[in-house]
């Protein structure tokens, strides 16, 4: 990534291994000799080096769509975002869980539609 700074690169829904990290153009070739696999750091964000690159390894057991941006606004803005899709898995521990009861399903409140037109009638 290039830029003057370093980017604090944050990962919602899980924390993760920082198993390398490095500067200039990642190289598949000569990095993964790099990795600290015995006892990397465990994270939620991780400083990815100004001009460099980070590498990171989590379980992916938490289903559902999951935030991975730089924690700079202005680096969001640039594209320093993207998101995890993480399936569903084959277990319970590893799959979207039912919906507690005391939620109420996903339907119109005629009455808060209501209100919100009338109140956008008046604005108009
Ligand atoms: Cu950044």
């Amino acid at each position: 990534m290039n830029s003057a700074e370093t980017h604090p690169m944050h990962l919602h829904g899980f924390r993760f291994y920082v198993v390398g990290l490095g500067e200039g153009n990642f190289d598949n070739g000569t990095a993964p000799e790099t990795y600290n696999l015995y006892d990397p750091p465990e994270m939620n964000t991780v400083p990815a080096p100004r001009d460099g690159w980070a590498v990171i390894r989590f379980r992916a057991n938490n289903p559902g769509v999951w935030y991975f941006h730089c924690h700079f606004d202005r680096h969001m803005s640039w594209g320093m975002d993207m998101a995890f899709i993480i399936k569903d898995g084959n277990t319970a521990e590893t799959s979207i869980r039912e919906p507690p009861a005391y939620m109420p399903p996903c339907e119109a409140d005629s009455s808060l539609l209501t209100a919100l037109r009338s109140y956008l009638q008046q604005k108009a």
